[in-house]
């Protein structure tokens, strides 16, 4: 595995307001874009993945998207289809341009111009590797994609693409960047909402509850997606972005506050 590849996942909750549509939290934003800054400046190689928030989940929601196509409602579906890959690249180019803020170039994989399939069957197209390849920074998304299948389109999350680049690249480290709570939690309706584990191992059970405005399972597919990258032989943490110095000590080794995943 590369020493050197980190793969981070920006929640969508955590960069953008999540009940209001197309609304980011450029503060946040800018805090976790200098961060990519100092990850780089150690001489790591960084993929960077975020999540879609308002800027995807609200429109998919009531379109149905994820479902794939319902014939009566077909013409709709499209139109917010086009919609919601259009904010996403709005999204997408804020994240973009503050990165170039702290003068950090990176180049973008749009996942629905460059490939299909939904969830971990998506085919990441060889435009993807050789952009790692030739980049120190590449940046993808959370998407609406085409699909083979009958339903001819979905979601494909950025939780999805995190598993399926660990699977290929192998990166030392994979990061799921969250908000509402340090890390994982044992169980969030517990009185206080519940206990940060800070130490996770593969295979215990926790409650994770559903989370509104979300088509793509919340904390439930993050935690499978996390093992996933985990078994494939990533280091994998889970930590709250609003605080990036975390993230920054968790790649170098330091004490962070979030949770590790380790062997049973
Ligand atoms: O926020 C969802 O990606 P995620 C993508 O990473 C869309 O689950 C367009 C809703």
């Amino acid at each position: 595995m590369p020493e050197d590849l980190i793969l981070i996942k920006f929640g969508g909750s955590l960069i953008t307001n999540k009940s209001k549509t197309c609304s980011p939290k450029y503060k946040i934003i800018d805090g976790l874009c200098k961060a990519i800054g100092d990850i780089l400046l150690q001489g790591k190689k960084i993929i960077l993945i975020h999540g879609a928030g308002s800027f995807g989940h609200m429109k998919a929601k009531k379109w149905n998207i994820s479902e794939g196509i319902d014939d009566l409602n077909k013409e709709f579906q499209y139109a917010a289809i086009k919609e919601i890959r259009s904010d996403m690249e709005k999204l997408n180019k804020i994240i973009i341009s503050n990165l170039a803020h702290y003068s950090i170039d990176s180049v973008v994989y749009s996942p629905h111009k460059n490939g299909k399939g939904l969830g971990i069957d998506y085919f990441l197209n060889k435009n993807f590797f050789e952009l790692v390849k030739k980049n120190n920074v590449v940046v993808s998304y959370g998407d609406v994609v085409d699909c083979d299948k009958d339903q001819k389109f979905g979601i494909l999350s950025g939780d999805d693409l995190c598993e399926l680049i660990s699977n290929k690249l192998k990166p030392s480290h994979v990061i799921f960047a969250i908000d509402g709570a340090l890390g994982l939690i044992d169980d969030p309706n517990l009185p206080g909402g519940g206990n940060l584990i800070k130490e996770y191992t593969i295979g215990t059970k926790i409650v994770t509850n559903e989370v509104s405005n979300d088509v793509t399972g919340g904390m439930n597919l993050k935690l499978m997606r996390a093992k996933n990258c985990f078994k494939m032989g990533s280091r994998v943490s889970i930590i709250n972005g609003n605080n990036p110095q975390m993230i920054i000590n968790a790649i170098n080794g330091k004490e962070f506050i979030g949770t590790e995943f380790f062997n049973q």
